[in-house]
């Protein structure tokens, strides 16, 4: 038992040190769509904003990974330039008439309806 424990202690360690690098930083958060050009799109959306290294969306996942300068942008700027495109994501929603403007390929499901909510029952 106690071994694992100095296995389970030493992959932590190994873990932290390999995420610090400059100031570049790698954020991956939800994003919605469907297709292939959706994935253009939002890629596209992404990267044009300044500071932005990569961007990499996930088709079966939903999301987007990107690597960005912290000192040049906020995450918050990269959701926003993403939801002008016309795609939602975990932050930001687009706007209606934006979403509405996208082929109809690419008009996604829309979480409308709030999470829902287990609180109340009683099994
Ligand atoms: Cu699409």
């Amino acid at each position: 038992m106690k071994k694992m424990m100095n296995v389970f202690v030493a992959l932590m360690v190994i873990g932290v040190t390999t995420a610090f690098a400059a100031n570049e930083k790698t954020e991956t958060f939800k994003v919605s769509g469907n297709c292939g050009m959706c994935e253009k799109t939002i890629e596209k959306a992404a990267s044009k904003v300044d500071g932005v290294t990569t961007a990499d969306w996930d088709k079966e996942k939903k999301t987007i990974t990107i690597t960005f300068d912290e000192s040049k942008v906020e995450i918050m700027a990269i959701h926003k330039a993403i939801a002008k495109a016309g795609y939602d994501t975990e932050k930001v929603k687009a706007k209606d008439e934006t979403y509405g403007e996208l082929p109809s390929c690419c008009q996604y499901d829309r979480e409308a309806k709030p999470a829902e909510d287990h609180s109340g029952h009683k099994h």
